[in-house]
């Protein structure tokens, strides 16, 4: 019988799951939810020790003679400090201690509760990870708990040995171990240079039986034409399919970008099912389009392998099973090398193209829409592109680019608008070709500073859509309903950028509708400028918004269902109101 404490049910069940058995238990009654379970399942070898000091370093012998994790669990307060020497002595000697600290409500620290410290980080930089859990509520809490646990496993062997904190708060640990069934918490397995051949075998085994893999290239600022050749490789081998953003850089011209067939604008959850892959292979880091939103919706209906040159766990889809911690290159090379020879079909790669080549990006009237797509489509090959947050980014992979030897830039990594224009500037003064930056009036007054900078080259092209604010809060259909957005929020105002830029040196253009802006391009794209040039396209932030979920809508996929209930309520439940339907209804029965 298990404790129904649910952060408690995934250690043990991930204990048992990487095969660590031996636990020194001390007495106490925080902790008394996992002795009472662990005591009463086999596969466990428990020893008592009250003496937390001592109990610790017994399961610091048993570990190095061992060369396994063994597990210690203590009351709450002063019986976690004295695990303390015992855990400095592991950190030096890379003893794998996994130190269950059992933890009360974090409410009432400090609040003069009995027997409570803080015990979060208490052991510092001689553990190797630290997790706090979260007290389980929803599926997220639990989804986290599983992560966390996960991670601080992974953390004993992983770049090198050493003891690890756990955390655990809960609310009460009164409840009885009356549960019968112990939950099946997701474990994920760490592979790098080091892991036996046997292994890596297994997970080619799998790859191998599997007809829907995806692979999803996150962003990339340096792709090697090994890679690029290597995933064309992997394409033939496994008939996958290959979703990349423009921001990963990936030069593989058959690639998906999965930004306007995907977004959860375009594409309804439940029509997304009929595409749902087996494995999602991740490569690079940062996605932005709607295919995390709808991949986390499915969470569990389909194995996530990240590729993570750093070891990292980073299950952005709520489904990692598998961390590959070796280079992307490294990945490719040994499942092509390890594919089997039987040919694959290439029924879910046919039926993810078909449905991609539908998409269609409609005429739209002047707006950012129309001249981002504009500018996009012209954008020389090789040139450098910046993309500021977030509507830049949006169209541009919407619309799409003539090709991907486009170097495409973004300030991703942490989505601050603060200094876009110094990137690109950066960015620009590496290279003698054209250099384009797609940046909102927001970013761009915020990063002004940056035009003083004596090296702008006068490759620099700056597209500046001016709509008078912060679109993006227009465009989320949920904020747009707010009448006092535009003061606060989107932050309207009627600032403009001419005198500015052209008192440093820019060639400048203001346009308002798409003739003037053809006409800039004309001189915006001569790479022969002894200046660098700027177009200020003056928009409005609501008509923007609105052509951009025009494009989403035009390209609307949802099962047969979701259509007709939608085509009700748009074109009758509107017009005649929820109360004449019910007494249709009720008149019928
Ligand atoms: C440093 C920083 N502050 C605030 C934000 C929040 N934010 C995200 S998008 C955005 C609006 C950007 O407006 P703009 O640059 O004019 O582009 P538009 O949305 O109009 O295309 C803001 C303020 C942020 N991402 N970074």
């Amino acid at each position: 019988m298990y404790t129904p404490l649910k952060s408690y049910q995934v250690i043990i069940s991930l204990l048992k799951q990487n095969n660590i058995r031996h636990l020194v238990l001390s007495a106490g009654t925080r902790n008394i939810p996992f002795v009472q379970s662990v005591e009463n399942d086999s596969f466990f070898v428990c020893y008592s020790v009250v003496d937390e000091r001592s109990a610790a370093y017994m399961a610091l012998g048993m570990s190095l003679r061992l060369n396994e994790p063994v597990v210690i669990s203590c009351t709450s307060s002063t019986a976690t400090c004295n695990y303390f020497p015992a855990i400095a002595e592991a950190y030096h000697q890379g003893g794998q201690l996994i130190v269950l600290t059992s933890d009360r409500n974090p409410a009432l620290l400090n609040q003069r509760e009995d027997q409570m410290i803080d015990q979060v980080g208490m052991y510092g930089n001689f553990v190797k990870k630290c997790v706090n859990l979260p007290i389980i509520n929803t599926d997220e809490d639990l989804w986290f708990c599983e992560r966390l646990v996960n991670e601080a496993i992974i953390s004993t062997y992983q770049h090198g040995k050493g003891p690890v904190q756990i955390n655990i708060p809960m609310l009460s640990y009164y409840s009885r171990c009356n549960e019968p069934d112990l939950l099946n918490a997701r474990k994920i397995d760490l592979y790098s240079y080091e892991t036996p051949a046997k292994e890596w075998k297994s997970c080619a085994e799998i790859l191998n039986s599997k007809k829907r893999i995806m692979i999803i290239c996150g962003q990339n600022n340096y792709t090697s034409p090994e890679l690029n050749n290597l995933l064309k490789l992997f394409g033939e081998k496994y008939k996958n399919v290959l979703l990349a953003e423009y921001m990963s850089n990936i030069e593989v011209e058959d690639a998906i970008n999965p930004f306007l067939p995907f977004d959860t604008h375009t594409l309804s959850s439940k029509a997304f099912a009929d595409f749902l892959p087996e494995i999602v292979i991740s490569l690079g880091t940062n996605v932005m389009s709607g295919i995390k939103a709808q991949l986390r919706q499915k969470s569990g209906r389909f194995e996530h392998w990240g590729v993570e040159e750093s070891g990292n766990v980073v299950d952005m889809y709520k489904s990692l099973t598998k961390v590959f911690e070796c280079s992307q290159e490294y990945f490719l090379r040994y499942f092509i090398e390890n594919a089997s020879e039987e040919e694959k079909d290439n029924e879910y790669l046919c039926k993810v193209k078909n449905f991609v080549e539908d998409i269609e990006i409609p005429e739209l009237p002047y707006s950012n829409n129309t001249v981002i797509r504009k500018l996009a489509a012209q954008i020389p090959d090789h040139s450098i592109l910046h993309l500021s947050i977030n509507n830049s980014i949006r169209i541009v992979n919407y619309c799409g680019l003539p090709n991907r030897t486009i170097k495409v830039y973004s300030n991703i990594g942490t989505h601050g608008i603060d200094g876009c224009l110094s990137s690109f500037i950066g960015q620009a003064v590496t290279s003698d070709r054209l250099s384009f930056l797609i940046i909102g009036d927001l970013s761009f007054f915020y990063d002004m500073g940056a035009m003083r900078i004596r090296h702008i080259p006068k490759t620099a092209r700056i597209l500046m859509v001016n709509n008078y604010g912060g679109g993006e809060f227009h465009y989320s259909t949920t904020l747009a309903i707010d009448p006092t957005m535009d003061l606060h929020t989107s932050a309207a105002h009627t600032t403009e950028a001419k005198g500015w830029v052209e008192s440093v040196g820019f060639k400048y253009f203001a346009v308002h509708n798409d003739a003037e802006f053809d006409e800039a391009m004309r001189v915006f794209l001569d790479n022969t400028s002894d200046s660098p040039i700027f177009i200020e396209a003056f928009s409005d932030m609501e008509i923007d918004a609105t052509n951009t979920h025009k494009m989403e809508r035009f390209n609307l996929r949802e099962t047969t269902n979701e259509g007709i209930k939608r085509v009700v309520k748009e074109k009758i439940v509107s017009k005649v109101g929820y109360k004449t339907i019910d007494n249709i209804i009720n008149k019928l029965k």
